[in-house]
This record gives C-alpha cells, structure tokens and sequence, in this order.
C-alpha cells in the first residue's frame, strides 16, 4: 500500500509566544493549510443565506408554483380545497400568535413565544403528521400544536404561569412544551426508539397505522449536546424519528454563524442519514419534504433531518428586544417572503379565488381573537395546592406534608387580611 503523504501542518509556535496559550482572536489570520479564517466562513454562510442552490421550493415568494421533479408527487393530491385550508391554519395562527403577543403587553400573559414567520413552517410539518404520529415539540410550535387538534386556549396556561400544558400527550400525539434547550430531541428518540422495538414501524401502505416521531428545534439547538446525543442514537437505532429544524437564523442574540461552520442540513451526513434543506417559508415545500420525510422514517428509513430555512419575524420572547442586535433591513428582507402572502397570491392567481373567501377568515379571524381574549382575562387563578396536583400517581407522604404546609402558609395570609378588616 502506499504510504499516506506527510501532514503539511504548520510548526508548533514557541511556547512562550502568545499564539500557543490563547485562541487568534476573531479575523486573525488562520495558519492551518485548508482552513477558512472566521471572516470566510461568515462569507460562506452569507453565500447561502437566500437558501442555497440546494432548497426545496415549490411557491415563490411572488407566489408561482413552481415544478420539483423530487417532491411535486407527495403533494400530487392537493386540492384548491385544501392549499385554502393550509392558508387558513396559517392565518389563524398568526392572528392567535398577535393577540397573545398583545394579551402578554397588557399584563394577562407573564410572557409569549412569538411565532411570527414560522406559520409555513410548521403547518407544513404538522399538516404532513397522521394521527398516529408523535410530535415533540419546542415552545415556539403553536402551529403545530393546531395541527394537533389543540385549541389555543390550552396554550395559554403556560404563558399565564397556571399550567404546564393541560393536554394529553399520548391523546393528541403532542408532547408537552419543552424549554430546556434540545432536550425533547432525546425524548423524541427514546419514543421513536420504543416504536420500533414494538413493532409499529414498517407498512407503507396508504392507510398505513405504521407510527414515525417528528421533532421540532431551532438553529440554536444544534449546538447543543443533547441534539448530538439524539442524532447519534437514532442513527445506530435507525429510529423513525425526523428531526425538524427551524432555521429562524437567530437564537435570541446570537446568529446563525456562531453556532456552524456549514449549513445545518449537511451535518446528518456526519451521523450517518439524509439532511435537506426546505424553504420554511413555503408550505407546500414545506407539507412535500416532510411527507416525504415521515413516509420514510415510517417505512423504516429513519433517521432523517429537515432544515426548514425561516426567519423569526418577531423578538425572540416579550422579554426580548431583537432591534439591540439586528438590523432593520433584514427584517425588511424577510418580509417580502411572507409565507401567507405568497399562499394568497398563489390561492388568487392560479386558483381565482375570491375576496368571499378572504372576508370570511377575516370575521372567523376576529371571533377566534375575540374567544382567545375572553378566555383569557377570565381564566381563574388556580389555588396553591395545584402545584402539587397532576405529578405523582401516589403521592409521597413528604410531598403531601409539603403541600399541606404551603396550602396552610397561604391560608394565613388570608387570616390576616380578614383579622386587618376587622380592627
Ligand atoms: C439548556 C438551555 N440552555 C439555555 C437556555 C436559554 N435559551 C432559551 S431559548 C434559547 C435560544 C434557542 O435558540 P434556537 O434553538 O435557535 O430556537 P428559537 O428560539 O430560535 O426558536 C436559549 C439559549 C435554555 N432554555 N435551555
Ligand atoms: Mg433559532
């Protein structure tokens, strides 16, 4: 065999000079042969900032549908009737997604999640799940959460602080919001693992019970452990889990380029399974990739990861203020490719349809607002007792002794009041 060609690495720096103790600073010249410097990388993740060469699309943002001879035949069976239906899922998401952003400013919600430009994005994914399926979702997947079948009211236990979700998850195949960064990505393989070894995977047939798991997480995730952990399990597992990324090219602060140096699509490779790259802005791409996806992971050829390329319209959370760390005109950019104005160009153009149809969703709009807000400002405030309730099946006796004494502190202060009254 022929020996390997020598390393042409560069020579060690003495080490007394600063190089060998401390990392160059940012822009500092690279001396590693074949390395990009941080200033080409960021040039490189720029380059690919319109999606890339690689990105499904089949609506553009002007709104023309246009072929892919990859995906057109997993969205063949849609029907005028239901790009309408997508259209109106993204609406009402959106216009839920306002309300609670101005429920949250008037002090009836203690914070809001906004998912402001994510709408394609995620009723694509969720509008791609069959019943049987499991989501595991982030804390921003209300859109999905309404694919689910869950009504926006129990969303709004969590953001008020009176509850930490009030589905079943097993019911809806929805699991409960998840804050801790990355983390549901474990959970989703661990439940795409135990289909498996049940025996629920494999049967592609079009009224399949076959199960596969899909899983939502952002750009900023990625750097973290656990989605590693979760992209290395179920790829020795080859679990039907697709791992769905929504690149909103922000995690709070820190842009896309701090946490990769290659698009994320192309890190599945490392792992062993597919990656692609869908214009999250575009729900037909969007609904199309991920058929494709869980008809895969369903059939057995799981794992697979979507990077679904979006923008976070909006801030980060109602206790963020995005406009400390970006510029205006990136917001201006995203704008133009709105994922409900494309669909509605498109629903207009292609398909004529008219302003009877956009009035009505405008008044179904307003009542959904309407029932959201009402529910809201009259949501009781639940008594101390409920943190303790709906955790253990058999309540321990120290957490029964712990909730009777805080259940008695709080009554003592109504003691108080009542004795204050009195005198
Ligand atoms: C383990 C962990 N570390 C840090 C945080 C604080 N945190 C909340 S959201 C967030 C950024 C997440 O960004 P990304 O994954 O891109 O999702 P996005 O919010 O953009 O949807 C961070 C660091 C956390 N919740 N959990
Ligand atoms: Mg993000």
């Amino acid at each position: 065999m022929p020996e390997d060609p020598p390393l042409d690495l560069p020579s060690t720096p003495a080490a007394d000079t600063p190089a060998a103790s401390t990392f160059a600073p940012m822009g500092a010249p690279q001396t590693i042969a074949g390395t990009p410097d941080a200033e080409q990388v960021i040039a490189g993740l720029r380059a690919t900032s319109e999606g890339g060469a690689d990105l499904v699309q089949l609506l553009t943002p002007e709104g023309v549908r246009v072929p892919d001879e990859r995906f057109d035949s997993y969205v063949a069976d849609v029907t005028v009737e239901d790009l309408k239906g997508y259209y109106r899922d993204m609406v009402l998401v959106r216009r839920v997604d306002r309300e609670a952003s101005a429920l949250q400013r008037q002090g009836q919600l203690g914070i809001w999640v906004p998912l402001l430009g994510q709408e394609a994005a995620q009723i694509g994914a969720g509008r791609a799940m069959a019943p049987q399926d499991m989501a595991f979702p982030s804390y921003r997947e209300h859109g999905v959460a309404w694919c689910r079948g869950i009504d926006p009211t129990e969303l709004m236990g969590i953001f008020r602080g009176t509850d930490h979700g009030s589905w079943d998850p097993r019911e809806v195949g929805f699991h409960l919001y998840t804050i801790v960064i990355g983390n549901q990505c474990l959970n989703a393989t661990g439940w795409a693992m135990a289909s498996r070894l049940h025996g629920k995977v494999g049967d592609a047939g079009p009224n399949s019970t076959s199960e596969a798991t899909m899983v939502f997480f952002g750009d900023g995730a990625t750097s973290q452990g656990d989605v590693h952990e979760a992209f290395v399990w179920s790829a020795v597992y080859d679990s039907p889990v697709v791992f769905f990324c929504q690149n909103n090219q922000w995690a709070i602060s820190e842009p896309l380029e701090r946490q990769t140096r290659v698009p994320l699509y192309q890190r599945a490779q490392g792992y062993g399974f597919p990656g692609i790259r869908v214009d999250g802005n575009d729900v037909l791409a969007t609904l199309a990739v991920s058929r494709w996806a869980m008809e895969q992971a369903r059939t057995g050829n799981g794992p697979l990861l979507i990077e679904a390329f979006t923008y976070r319209m909006d801030a980060h959370t109602s206790s963020d203020d995005p406009t400390r760390y970006r510029l205006a005109d990136e917001l201006e950019t995203w704008k133009l490719k709105d994922p409900i104005e494309r669909l509605r160009v498109n629903l207009v153009r292609e398909h004529e349809v008219g302003h009877e149809f956009f009035d009505a969703l405008q008044e179904e709009s307003d009542a959904l607002a309407a029932r959201l807000r009402e529910f809201v400002t009259s949501m009781p405030t639940p008594g101390p007792e409920r943190i303790f309730s709906e955790v253990y099946d058999d309540v321990p006796p120290e957490i029964t002794r712990q909730r009777d004494e805080h259940v008695a502190f709080h009554a003592s202060f109504a003691d108080a009041e009542t004795a204050g009254a009195g005198a």
